[in-house]
C-alpha cells in the first residue's frame, strides 16, 4: 500500500485537526444515524488516543465516534477519490455522507477506501468513523484474557500485556487523489552484484500499458521501461558504482515511476530507495555482505496527552536521540509504527525490526479461537508487508513477542516444562512462510520468552530473545543474573547455531534515584545490569545485537508492578530526558568498532 503523496498527477488533504467526537457506550450510534453529525459532540484530536484528553475516557475502550467536514477541491472532480486512515484502534467503521464505505480490523495499520461515487462537489463531505477498542481474548493483541497471564499481571484495564491499551484515530487521516489510471502499488528489492546495484521495481497499474522507471541520484540517471501485462510491470536497473545504504551511509537514489509518457505522465509516484542486503550466514548477520551489531532499543509510540497518536516533534526528536547515543537500529515493540517512522528510519540510517501486535499470544479458549488469533496474525502481517516491503530500513519482520504455551506459568516457576504441543509450533510456521513467500528479501524472528519453548525459535533466521535476569529473576543479584545469562546464551547457541539478539533486558529505574552500591529501581542498578549483559554479548561472537527495554519510559495499566501506571525501564524518562544509562551508553556506543560482533 503506498503512502499518499502530493505530485503534478495526485493530490493530497490532510484531515488532521479537531474532529468532533462522542462515546457511544450503549453501541446506538449507528440505529441513530450519528454518521450524518453528532448530537452531543466534544472536541477530539486527531490523531491522538482520546485516554489522556478527558479525565471520563482514560479507561473508555468502548465505541467511540469522530466526525468531520470537508470540501473537495473542484479540482480534483473526475479523479479517483480515495479516503486513507493511518490507524483506528481497535476495529473502525467508516462512512462517507451517511454512505458505509468500509471497515477495518486491527489497530496500527493503514486501510483506505475509494470514496470516489460517495463525493459532493457542491457542498463539504460528512467523513464518520466509529472506533471501538473493546479488549477481548480473541483479539490481537488480547485483552480480558482468562488464568495464566491474566491473573500474574491484574492489572487494570485488563490487557495481557505491558502498555496501555491507548485508543482513538492514532494516526493521520488523508483524502487524496489520483487519476483514473493510475500507479497502485509499487516493490522495490535490491542486491548487490560487487560495486554494482540492481534494483528491481514490481509495479500493479490499472489499465497501463507502458510507462518508465527513472533512478537518480544528482545529475545522473538510470531508465527502464515497464510494459504492462494483467496490470503488471517489472524493470531492473543496474547501477554501477552503487552507494550501499547502511547506517554509516544511509544513502537514497530518488525513483520516479511514470504511467505512459515521460512528458505527458498519467499517473506518477516517488519513493526513495536504498540499495542494500540483508542475510545471515553461520553465526554472523550481514549488511551489505558485512557482519553487523545492532546496538539499540525496544521502543514504543508513547507520550504524554498524546498517547500513542502521532506526534511529529517526537518523532524527529527520538530519532536526534537514537543518533546522539549511538545506536543503529530499533525494533517496533510491539506493533507497527507510524509511516513517518519508517521514512525517517530510511533517511537516518537506521535499521528496523518490525513487529505485528502478536503479543502474549496464549493458546487458551480451544480451537476456534486460536484459529481466529491466527487469521487476525496473518492479516496484520500481510499488511504490514503491504505497507513496509519497500523501506531499506526494514532488515526483520517480527511475528510474535514472547508468545506463552500453556504451561507458561509453571514454566516461571521453575517447573518441568510440558512437551511442545505441534500445532502450537505450526501455528508460528504458518507465520514464517508467509512472511517467506510475501517477502523473500528479508530475514524473520520471533521474539522469544524467558523459559518459552525453544521448539518455536528453530524456524527463525536470527534467535531473538528478551531476558530478565537480575531484575525479574535473580533480583537485586546483578552478578548472579549474568551467570544464568551467560550460560543461557551458550547453551541456546549450541543447540540452534544462529546469530543471536537480546531483545529486551532491563531494569526499571526512577531517574534521580540514586545508591551505592547500586540497588533495584536506582540508575547505578540500571548501568551495572546493562554494562554487563553488554559485556557477556562482546564476549560472544555469535551475538548480533542487543536492544535494551526501553528507550524511554511508558505508560501501561495500572498493577502492582507498575508504579503510577508507568514502565520505567526507559534509558530515557518519558519526557526524554537521559538517566545515567543513556550517558553510559553513549559512551560505549560511540566507539569505533561497537557496531561488529565483539564491538
Ligand atoms: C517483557 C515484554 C515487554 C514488557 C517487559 C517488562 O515483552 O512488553 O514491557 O517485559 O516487563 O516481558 O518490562
Amino acid at each position: 500500500m503506498l503512502y499518499p503523496q502530493q505530485n503534478d498527477t495526485r493530490n493530497l488533504l490532510d484531515l488532521s485537526g479537531i474532529w468532533d467526537f462522542q462515546i457511544d457506550p450503549d453501541e446506538v450510534g449507528e440505529s441513530q444515524g450519528w454518521f450524518n453529525g453528532l448530537a452531543a459532540a466534544r472536541q477530539m484530536a486527531v490523531p491522538s488516543s482520546w485516554n489522556d484528553i478527558y479525565d471520563d475516557l482514560r479507561d473508555y475502550m468502548g465505541a467511540a465516534w469522530y466526525v468531520t467536514e470537508s470540501y473537495a477541491p473542484a479540482s480534483w472532480r473526475g479523479q479517483r477519490i480515495v479516503l486513507r486512515i493511518g490507524s483506528a484502534t481497535y476495529a473502525a467503521n467508516v462512512w462517507v455522507n451517511g454512505a458505509p464505505v468500509g471497515e477495518h480490523e486491527g489497530g496500527h495499520l493503514p486501510f483506505e477506501f475509494d470514496v470516489t461515487r460517495h463525493m459532493r462537489w457542491d457542498a463539504p463531505n460528512v467523513i464518520a468513523i466509529r472506533v471501538e477498542n473493546h479488549l477481548q481474548p480473541n483479539r490481537v493483541p488480547a485483552g480480558n484474557a482468562q488464568g495464566g497471564l491474566a491473573m500474574f499481571m491484574r492489572n487494570f484495564p485488563a490487557t495481557t500485556y505491558d502498555f496501555f491499551p491507548y485508543c482513538g484515530l492514532h494516526r493521520a487521516v488523508y483524502l487524496y487523489s489520483t487519476p483514473s489510471t493510475y500507479i497502485e502499488d509499487i516493490t522495490v528489492s535490491t542486491d548487490i552484484d560487487a560495486t554494482t546495484g540492481l534494483v528491481t521495481v514490481d509495479v500493479v497499474a490499472s489499465d497501463a500499458t507502458n510507462g518508465a522507471l527513472h533512478l537518480r541520484n544528482g545529475e545522473t540517471q538510470w531508465r527502464g521501461l515497464l510494459q504492462f501485462t494483467n496490470g503488471r510491470a517489472q524493470a531492473q536497473l543496474a547501477v554501477d558504482n552503487a552507494r550501499f545504504w547502511s547506517p554509516d551511509d544511509p544513502f537514497l537514489y530518488e525513483l520516479s515511476v511514470i504511467l505512459g509518457e515521460d512528458d505527458a505522465p498519467q499517473d506518477r509516484y516517488r519513493l526513495d530507495v536504498g540499495i542494500r542486503t540483508v542475510a545471515v550466514a553461520g553465526d554472523k548477520l550481514l549488511l551489505n555482505g558485512r557482519p553487523i551489531f545492532l546496538k539499540g532499543f525496544g521502543k514504543h509510540e508513547d507520550f504524554a496527552v498524546c498517547g500513542r497518536g502521532t506526534f511529529n516533534p517526537l518523532i524527529v526528536k527520538d530519532y536526534a536521540l537514537l543518533k546522539w547515543i549511538g545506536a543503529n537500529s530499533f525494533r517496533t515493540a510491539h506493533y507497527p509504527y507510524d509511516e513517518e517512522q519508517m521514512r525517517m528510519a530510511d533517511r537516518e540510517g537506521i535499521l528496523i525490526i518490525d513487529e505485528i501486535p502478536n503479543v502474549s499470544l496464549q493458546f487458551a479458549g480451544g480451537d476456534d479461537a486460536v484459529a481466529e488469533r491466527l487469521r487476525m496474525c496473518q492479516q496484520q502481517m500481510h499488511e504490514l508487508i503491504a505497507r513496509d516491503k519497500s523501506h531499506p530500513s526494514v532488515i526483520m519482520w517480527s511475528i510474535a513477542n514472547e508468545p506463552m504455551p500453556p504451561d507458561m506459568m509453571k514454566r516461571f516457576a521453575g517447573g518441568e516444562p510440558e512437551p511442545v504441543d505441534p500445532k502450537t509450533t505450526a501455528f508460528f510456521q504458518a507465520l514464517y512462510d508467509l512472511c517467506r513467500q510475501e517477502d523473500p528479501t528479508r530475514l524473520v524472528t520471533l521474539v522469544g520468552v524467558m523459559g518459552g519453548p525453544v521448539e518455536w525459535m528453530e524456524a527463525a533466521d536470527v534467535v531473538c530473545i528478551n531476558r530478565y535476569y537480575g531484575w525479574y529473576a535473580q533480583s537485586g543479584q546483578p552478578d548472579a543474573g549474568q551467570q544464568v545469562l551467560e550460560q543461557e546464551l551458550d547453551a541456546l547457541y549450541a543447540q540452534l547455531g544462529k546469530p543471536m539478539l537480546i531483545t529486551e533486558f532491563g531494569a526499571d529505574t526512577i531517574a534521580g534515584s540514586h545508591s551505592h552500591p547500586p540497588e533495584m529501581w536506582s540508575e547505578e542498578y540500571q548501568v551495572d545490569l546493562i554494562r554487563r549483559y553488554l559485556d557477556s554479548a562482546a564476549a560472544r561472537p555469535f551475538m548480533a545485537g542487543m536492544h535494551i527495554w526501553n528507550f524511554a519510559d511508558f505508560k501501561t495499566a495500572q498493577a502492582t508492578m507498575r508504579a503510577n501506571g508507568m514502565n520505567y525501564k526507559g534509558v530515557f524518562t518519558r519526557a526524554r530526558q537521559p538517566k545515567m544509562a543513556a550517558h553510559f551508553l553513549r559512551e560505549r556506543w560511540t566507539q569505533p568498532g561497537s557496531d561488529v560482533p565483539g564491538g
